[in-house]
């Protein structure tokens, strides 16, 4: 006699603590004979490293088998997946000469100082299609200097809420290698509103390279970084701290999170 026995766990996502538990799958089988009644439960784990979740976030792996008494011991691995960076009221603020931990200053739509053209906006870095980019004049218009787009970037609070992010990827645009971001920043803030202007309401998470060291190409993305991070927050700043080479402008096609 075959009885079979399925069992899916999935979490909110949520609000709780970092130990909780993303997705956890049980294939189980029962297996009786006339001389055995015993159980044989086979497991199927999503077990996916961080590294291939730009291309399938829940690979599957093999199964193995253990007795039923052992169900309650069997842990899976937490698995970081890309974020949806959907915004409240569909809101990503760019700025320009801001430090990390300092107060944003605002770009606007424009061709000058700190300006952004309308069609490459803050919002495209954060939409899931690499084909469209945020560029950044930054505070040199003119000057082909990695220091002039020094201190741009954008943040935005997140609709989905409370978010621990664990990972992060970041994409080249078009053209111009010399424009991609070269070394970044990220931070988090549990504030919302005009409150996110405040560099107060920010906490350092990362700062270092984007792992965009080695030109991958256009329209192609670094490999997922892991950021050694536990907290949670509802709202993210990224700031670019150097572009590839001497450039007037900085210009990328997506940042992306991963985390739950
Ligand atoms: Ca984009």
């Amino acid at each position: 006699m075959i009885l079979a026995l399925l069992v899916v766990y999935v979490p909110d996502g949520k609000t709780q603590a970092a130990t909780k538990t993303p997705t956890l799958t049980f294939f189980s089988t029962r297996t009786t004979t006339s001389s055995t009644s015993s159980f044989h439960i086979t497991r199927t784990s999503s077990t996916s490293p961080l590294s291939s979740l730009s291309s399938n976030p829940s690979t599957t792996s093999t199964a193995t088998t253990a007795s039923l008494s052992s169900i309650s011991s069997i842990h899976t691995t937490a698995i970081a997946r890309p974020l949806p960076l959907v915004s409240v009221s569909r809101t990503v603020s760019g700025v320009y000469n801001t430090t990390i931990g300092g107060n944003s200053t605002a770009s606007t739509i424009g061709y000058g100082m700190g300006q952004y053209p309308a069609t490459e906006e803050p919002s495209y870095a954060c939409d899931n299609n690499i084909s469209t980019k945020y560029l950044n004049f930054g505070s040199c218009i003119s000057i082909n200097n990695s220091q002039c787009i020094f201190k741009t970037g954008f943040y935005l609070e997140l609709q989905r809420g409370s978010t621990l992010v664990t990972g992060m990827q970041i994409c080249t645009a078009n053209d111009f290698a010399g424009r991609d971001p070269f070394k970044m920043s990220l931070e988090g803030s549990n504030q919302s509103g005009t409150n996110l202007a405040l560099g107060t309401s920010w906490t350092l998470i990362y700062h270092g390279t984007t792992g965009l060291q080695a030109d991958p190409g256009r329209f192609k993305c670094s490999a997922v970084r892991t950021l050694n991070n536990t907290a949670w927050y509802n709202s993210y700043r990224f700031l670019v701290s150097e572009t590839r080479a001497n450039s007037n402008t900085v210009q990328y096609s997506e940042v992306r999170l991963y985390g739950y």
